[in-house]
């Protein structure tokens, strides 16, 4: 444990990390309205079984228990997200004093264990709402009312709470909501995926200089899911490929974010394919002035990129079964494909295991953009159950986090500036998708897809595992 933590600062943020939606349920509870992933899961064939976070893990209710729980764990820090529903239940205007009430106990529990609060702002729960006023994110009308809510936070918990995440993974919420049709509104369309992204760069931007001002003392950055490319081969066709796929997946919003630009050759392409991001007067000025204090990275897996001829794959399958081998290749015909990488494990959702990415990451993005980096997310989702001894026995995940610290500490040795490392996730949570029995928590809780369960919690030996490596580099 020693070696793999020796690079680490004494005040590095060991942390876990949750979103609102995925562990809080309490859907409707103190003046709460719906947000759009309220109603999405109700609609059939959504989610895996038609799971809902109608309770989630009722964390809204147990959150004193869950944080009992870190306190005993020794965790520096939680990464929670707030509830925009429960803050403004009208999306804007009228600020409902039970939301806020709910957030500001949790941080003052947090705080009395000395569990540093990150705060994510928007991890997807958009109000429905605004969704049906004027479309959510395809307005301009929403960098305006995301500045109120996230304003309306800084001012409540800015005293207490120092590091903010602006948005969560904006590259998924955008092209899972508006490309692949899998999350909230459903929707399948290019042109409206870019021009939605957009906007959410300026919302982002705005947001940022807002926190600025208000919380001068504060950290902001945004969390990316960055999935380093690797090319199939040394062939240049696919090293062409690879380079093509890390600027169109990963460069067109990170440099944005840190440059306030967007990528020439990611612009060039879609200009090719007739999209037009609406690019308008002092939007340029407005994304170059933000600039984030952090970039938060939520790392799971890396990808391996090929050649994909112009009649070749589009878009594939994505298992959100546990089935094993049931998710396909996919891709942009005329640029890349992504393959499998024969050189690493996959998870029961394919989900490829690859530490040495994680070094891989924090050094591309270092060497780039040079910035501290904090691992909003990482971890591994699998089957996990009670045995007989009445415990859960995930040496799977151990090994994963194991791994995975290790190249964070091999990274910081290489030059990486690393403020800390949040787990996907401390409890067991929903997983979007693939339901509950997707599960990446310290601690197991009896949840399941069919029938409800007891909501109890189990300490996985993850959680002892864990505590071990905090205790053993707060002795170093
Ligand atoms: C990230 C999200 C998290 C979480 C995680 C695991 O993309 O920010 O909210 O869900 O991935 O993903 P999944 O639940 O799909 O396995």
């Amino acid at each position: 444990m020693k070696e793999i933590t020796k690079n680490l600062s004494p005040d590095f943020l060991w942390g876990s990390a949750s979103a609102a939606y995925q562990v809080e349920g309490a859907w409707d509870a103190d003046g709460k309205s719906l947000s759009v992933w309220d109603k999405y899961v109700h609609i059939p064939g959504t989610t895996f079984k038609g799971t809902t976070g109608d309770i989630a893990v009722d964390h809204y209710h147990r959150y004193k228990e869950d944080v009992e729980l870190m306190a005993e764990m020794g965790l520096k820090a939680y990464r929670f997200s707030v509830a925009w529903t429960r803050i403004l239940p009208q999306g804007r205007g009228p600020v409902n004093e039970a939301g806020i009430k709910f957030y500001s106990d949790l941080i003052d529990e947090l705080l009395a264990h000395d569990i540093e609060p990150l705060i994510t702002l928007y991890h997807w729960d958009l109000p429905q709402c605004l969704m049906d006023e004027y479309g959510g994110w395809e307005s301009r009308q929403i960098i305006d009312d995301f500045n109120e809510y996230a304003s309306v936070l800084f001012k409540a918990f800015g005293d207490r709470v120092k590091y903010w995440i602006s948005l969560n993974e904006q590259n998924v919420f955008v092209s899972l909501g508006y490309q692949l049709a899998l999350h909230p509104p459903g929707v399948s369309d290019d042109k409206r995926m870019y021009r939605v992204n957009h906007i959410a760069n300026l919302a982002n931007a705005r947001v940022i200089n807002t926190f600025h001002d208000m919380v001068p003392d504060g950290k902001i950055g945004p969390s990316f899911a960055y999935s380093p490319v690797y090319a199939k081969d040394s062939n240049p066709i696919n090293v062409l490929a690879a380079e093509k796929a890390e600027d169109l997946q990963s460069h067109f919003w990170l440099d944005v974010y840190l440059y306030g630009r967007y990528p020439k050759f990611a612009l060039k392409h879609l200009t090719q394919q007739g999209i037009d991001l609406d690019i308008q007067e002092g939007d340029l000025a407005l994304l170059k002035s933000a600039k984030p204090d952090f970039l938060g990275i939520n790392y799971y897996q890396s990808n391996t990129a090929a050649y994909n001829p112009i009649d070749g794959v589009g878009r594939g399958e994505m298992n959100t079964t546990g089935k094993k081998g049931s998710s396909g290749e996919s891709g942009i015909p005329g640029l890349y494909k992504r393959i499998e990488n024969p050189f690493v494990e996959r998870t029961n959702w394919d989900w490829e295991i690859d530490p040495t990415g994680l070094s891989i990451a924090l050094n591309r993005l270092t060497s780039r953009y040079d910035i501290p980096i904090l691992i909003t997310e990482n971890g591994l989702g699998e089957y996990d159950k009670v045995d007989e001894d009445g415990k859960v026995h995930d040496t799977y995940r151990i090994d994963y986090l194991e791994s995975h610290v290790a190249a964070v500490n091999q990274a910081v040795e290489n030059g990486a500036t690393v403020l800390g490392y949040c787990t996907w996730s401390f409890t067991d949570l929903l997983s979007w998708l693939n339901g509950y029995q997707k599960r990446y928590g310290f601690v197991y809780v009896d949840k399941h897809e069919v029938e409800e369960g007891t909501l109890e919690r189990l300490k996985k030996d993850s959680f002892y595992w864990y505590q071990d490596l905090i205790k053993v580099h707060s002795e170093q």
